[in-house]
């Protein structure tokens, strides 16, 4: 198996840093896909970063990252309140899933307290912003290189 894990990013997170600065930060994913970079860098480990606005490409990718990569992050955006066709994909995987989110979910509106995947992932990060995704992937390395 290759030394590569996916990072992949849901609906509408191409937008980051555009609007809504005071919920999700000032920071665009490609800022957080630079940063990504280096920690994986720097373990020793190659990095697939992308977004999509489509819960079957996401499903596609989850699906491609099982076959070939270590281990997935992954930021499901808003289908991860939604989406049973995510929850059945990641409950297939035999590699690690980490759930993350930039905002914490609970203490947002109601309808965002419910994760439709954090019961099939290995574990979930929230609430720490861009931060988050740094403190997801620290966490499926370390589960990667055990
Ligand atoms: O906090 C997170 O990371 C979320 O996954 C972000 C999703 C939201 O639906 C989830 O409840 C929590 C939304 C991503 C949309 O990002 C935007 C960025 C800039 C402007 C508008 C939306």
């Amino acid at each position: 198996m290759a030394r590569k894990v996916f990072i992949l990013n849901g609906p509408n997170l191409n937008a980051l840093g555009k609007r809504e600065p005071d919920v999700y930060g000032s920071k665009t994913l490609h800022d957080i896909e630079t940063e990504c970079l280096s920690i994986t860098q720097a373990r020793n480990m190659a990095c697939d970063f992308r977004q999509t606005n489509h819960e079957g490409v996401l499903i596609d990718w989850l699906q491609e990252a099982n076959e070939c990569a270590m281990g997935v992050a992954l930021n499901p955006g808003a289908y991860g309140h939604t989406s049973i066709g995510l929850y059945d994909a990641i409950r297939s995987m035999q590699i690690p899933v980490v759930e993350l989110h930039l905002s914490n979910i609970h203490a947002r509106e109601e309808f965002r307290h419910k994760s439709m995947i954090s019961a099939a992932a290995t574990g979930v990060i929230c609430g720490f912003g861009a931060n988050s995704y740094g403190l997801a992937l620290h966490a499926l390395l370390d589960i990667c290189d055990k």
